[in-house]
């Protein structure tokens, strides 16, 4: 395969806002055969976008499709501890960068401990709909913990959908046993499409009983990776790319990247930043490596848009997450607790409690389709926003500004609302009080937004985010999300239009290095 070298900095990206191409002949449609060349179409997709039986594989995922993750959660078990690369961006005493944030795994699980605490965690959380093994090493470096986790689930808890995690290194050997357990949902981590970018991420492999470094390792690691998404893709698996962006080493090659998963069939591309800092001892984070700003990372992932679809929602939880994306209840899940707990798992239960969830969701997409149909008229203005949301789930406006630990940024123009992220922060208000210190963190996380959405906030945040130039909003509260920022800014473009203010475009924001602040 001939590979072209991209030559594109991410100051290019961001000054020329370059848009990948696909020749028509690549597109396949959006289907599991990858997207139909329009922006974002798998993550925020709906039933209409995609094949029916497509549809009934994503329409519950979190991670699969960015609709459910307001209301859906997601939960990983860490049976798998053993890998069989080395990352430059991962410390084995951390959590795997693939699919987590920094920070030990507090328990390795055994497939029995895991499927009891799958059953606990579904009982207790019936909109948990989806079992990933995502680490804290490799699922596929730890075949028979993975595999017999699958089998013991599919026999106890056959409604939840199973997913796992890999760096594709040994994938095309587990091809069969992947479909054998139904595992419908596959997410490869593929940094790179050429072993020369490779082998500055990749330090080493173990391959064919030995230890094989340098372009060698990058070459055979990267053969590895595409032939295992091409055999998922002719077997009808969904598979979903991961990729990290380095800045320096693969930003501008991810473009190169997003075109050769699409023409090798794959539904989703999560392009996630790097986290690296000295402290978690990894070779990016002791060499000085940084990972991208907010809006590189936006930049990067906009030059893919019309490529294959773009998972933007990703939070790179742990290997033993549990909840919604974005909130982690792990904590309420331990061996010990679960062994004192009364495990009923009722699958006529969850059916009743997800038939709820949809009538929520379907109020949402509604509320939306509603405020678009009215926030374009009139106007003839091309303003383009980012605002910032307090959610703890179920689509709507519904936190405190004080109780938040990430904010979901939306991208606004008078005919759209589009979720283009999110940004970690640490909690500002801890037992009762708030923690002014936190608050420069804060704006700096959300800098390049013009409002912040929450469903209340205290006199001292306000004052800050007003000098820094950000509205908060409160206005709105409890709301749908995308009716109440199309409703706040159809008031913004009319407060512009009137001359009482002046609308400016804003700065860069810093994603957030690390695992949040948990509560106090
Ligand atoms: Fe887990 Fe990954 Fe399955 Fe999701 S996570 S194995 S596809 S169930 Fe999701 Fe977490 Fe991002 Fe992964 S938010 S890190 S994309
Ligand atoms: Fe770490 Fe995952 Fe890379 Fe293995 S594949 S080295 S566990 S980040």
């Amino acid at each position: 395969m001939s590979i072209p070298t991209a030559t594109l900095s991410i100051g290019d990206l961001l000054r020329s806002k370059r848009v990948v191409t696909t020749p028509a002949a690549e597109s396949g449609g959006c289907s599991s055969q990858g997207g139909d060349g329009k922006a974002s179409c798998g993550s925020s997709a709906g039933p209409h976008d995609m094949p029916a039986e497509i549809w009934e594989k994503v329409k519950n995922h979190p991670c699969y499709s960015e609709e459910a993750h307001h209301h859906y959660a997601r939960m990983h078990v860490a049976v798998a501890p053993a890998c069989n690369i080395q990352c430059n961006y991962c410390n084995r005493k951390y959590d795997c960068s693939n699919e987590s944030r920094p920070g030990v795994v507090s328990q390795k699980l055994t497939p029995q401990q895991a499927v009891k605490k799958v059953l606990a965690v579904a009982s207790e959380i019936p909109q948990m709909t989806v079992l990933g093994i995502a680490g804290p090493g490799d699922a596929l470096a730890n075949p028979k913990k993975t595999f017999e986790t699958f089998r013991l689930l599919q026999e106890q808890a056959p409604d939840i959908k199973l997913c796992l995690s890999t760096n594709g290194l040994a994938l095309p050997d587990y091809v069969d046993e992947i479909c054998k357990y139904n595992v419908d949902h596959v997410t490869i981590t593929i940094n790179m499409v050429d072993p020369a970018v490779g082998e500055k991420i990749y330090p080493w492999i173990f391959w064919d009983h030995r230890r094989v470094t340098g372009y060698e390792a990058a070459k055979i690691l990267h053969e590895r990776q595409m032939l295992g998404l091409e055999m998922l893709t002719a077997r009808g698996v969904l598979t979903k790319i991961n990729s990290v962006l380095i800045p320096g080493i693969n930003d501008e090659h991810l473009i190169e990247v997003n075109r050769e998963v699409k023409k090798r069939g794959a539904f989703l591309h999560n392009i996630m930043p790097l986290i690296s800092a000295p402290e978690h001892g990894t070779v990016f984070g002791l060499n000085g490596q940084r990972g991208p700003t907010a809006q590189e990372l936006k930049a990067v992932q906009d030059a893919c848009m019309g490529g294959a679809n773009l998972m933007r929602h990703c939070r790179q939880c742990r290997a033993d997450a549990v909840g919604l994306l974005g909130e982690d209840r792990s904590d309420e899940f331990t061996l010990e607790q679960i062994e004192k707990m009364e495990v009923v798992y009722d699958i006529d239960k969850r059916r009743a409690y997800q038939q709820r969830v949809e009538a929520e969701r379907k109020a949402q997409v509604e509320a939306k389709v509603q405020a678009l149909a009215t926030s374009g008229a009139g106007h003839s203005d091309d303003i383009k926003v980012l605002v910032a949301v307090a959610s703890e789930g179920g689509g709507r406006v519904n936190q405190h500004f004080g109780h938040a630990t990430e904010f979901q940024i939306f991208e606004l123009t008078a005919t759209s609302a589009t979720f283009v992220g999110h940004r970690r922060v640490d909690l500002y208000c801890q037992g009762g009080w708030g923690e002014d210190e936190q608050l420069p963190s804060i704006v700096n996380a959300i800098n390049d937004c013009h409002a912040v959405l929450v469903a209340k906030i205290g006199a001292c945040p306000r004052d800050e985010l007003l000098a820094a130039g950000i509205e908060p909003v409160d206005a709105y509260a409890y709301e749908f999300i995308e009716k109440a920022a199309l409703s706040w800014f159809a008031d913004y473009r009319q407060r512009v239009a009137s001359g009482q203010i002046v609308h400016r475009s804003r700065g860069d924001a810093s994603i957030r290095q690390g695992a949040f602040t948990a509560a106090a």
